[in-house]
């Protein structure tokens, strides 16, 4: 793989003139929030960021930072749900590189820091589902997942893009165990990923990331099952192919390649049609798309959708 350096991605890469005006002057109006007042929930090293402010608001509450950042899943550190808050600290988030390679013109590597300059950030306030029914209410702050590929430009037989998490066995104790065939990957279709709701996080609650919940950079897909949300990512490959997927390659009877989530698809050992808000008593009923079909639906027309989970 041939590694250039961080230059070669270029926000203007990305941006027509008019865009660019808009976003300077969103730099110029948004503002970093502190959380000091919270306490111990966030690391000691998180820094405010910079970031446009949200503008798709949702009516319903924000879950707490405690539970966002204490309830997770990240196999990297353990199968329970308070594994990653204990151990994820073992895990260097900086300085850290994030790879582009395959089917683009310009193919490279940067340093997280050096895109975080380059992308303008924004907040976005999204509903989470996980397959196993829990849901939470998360203000990511993150750039769209497109501004990155457009940089690097995609080649007409690009069809697919690839992730991958960190694999570092001594950074990361759980991949000591073989639970999942390391690296962690995930994959969408090219349309999906282009798609303005698809963001890679790089922090929560107005702050840097916390590694626990897949620090320095991280995807977030809304109106897909968790686990597509691929953490902590060291590659991102466009690829003319479908490309396997951990769940998928750990139980392909139970997670499918596109994990759009589907209150009438149930998965083979349990419903899908309530999901648990973690902080709320009693369930809700799970939206298709997770709420978010009048933004996604129609990438999907003419396929099963029994089969789109
Ligand atoms: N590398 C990696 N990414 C991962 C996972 C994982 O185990 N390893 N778990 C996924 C699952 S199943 C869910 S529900 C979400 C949880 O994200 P959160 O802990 O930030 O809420 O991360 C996803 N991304
Ligand atoms: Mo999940």
């Amino acid at each position: 793989m041939l590694i250039r350096n961080a230059p070669d991605l270029k926000d203007c890469d990305v941006t027509d003139e008019g865009l660019y005006l808009k976003r300077r002057q969103f730099i110029a109006g948004a503002a970093g929030i502190s959380f000091a007042g919270i306490g111990g929930a966030t690391p000691a090293a998180a820094a405010p960021l910079k970031f446009k402010p949200n503008r798709m608001e949702i009516d319903e509450t924000k879950t707490p930072l405690a539970d966002v950042t204490g309830y997770n899943n990240f196999y990297e550190f353990g199968t329970g749900k308070e594994d990653p808050a204990k151990y994820a600290k073992m895990m260097r988030s900086r300085p850290w590189t994030l790879s582009i390679d395959g089917l683009c013109e310009r193919p490279g590597s940067v340093d997280i820091d050096e895109l975080i300059r380059r992308f303008p950030l924004e907040e976005r306030i999204y509903r989470m589902r996980c397959v196993e029914a829990w849901s939470m209410v998360i203000p990511w702050v993150g750039l769209p997942l497109a501004n990155l590929l457009k940089s690097v430009g995609p080649k007409s037989n690009a069809k697919y893009v690839a992730f991958e998490t960190l694999r570092d066995p001594r950074q990361m104790p759980g991949q000591r165990g073989s639970v999942i065939q390391w690296p962690y990957r995930e994959a969408l279709r090219l349309d999906e990923a282009m798609n303005p709701l698809v963001l890679l996080a790089v922090g929560l609650y107005g702050q840097t990331l916390p590694n626990q919940n897949g620090a320095p950079i991280r995807l977030v897909v809304p109106w897909k099952y968790g686990f597509k949300g691929i953490k902590s990512i060291v590659r991102i490959r466009l690829t003319d192919r479908r490309p396997p997927t951990s769940w998928q390659m750990l139980a392909p009877a139970e997670y499918g390649f596109y994990g759009n989530v589907n209150p009438a698809v149930d998965h083979p050992r349990w419903s899908q049609a309530k999901e648990r808000r973690i902080g709320e008593f009693f369930r809700r009923k799970t939206l298709p798309f997770n709420g978010y079909g009048e933004q996604v639906a129609h990438l999907y027309r003419g396929l099963d959708p029994r089969k789109l989970y």
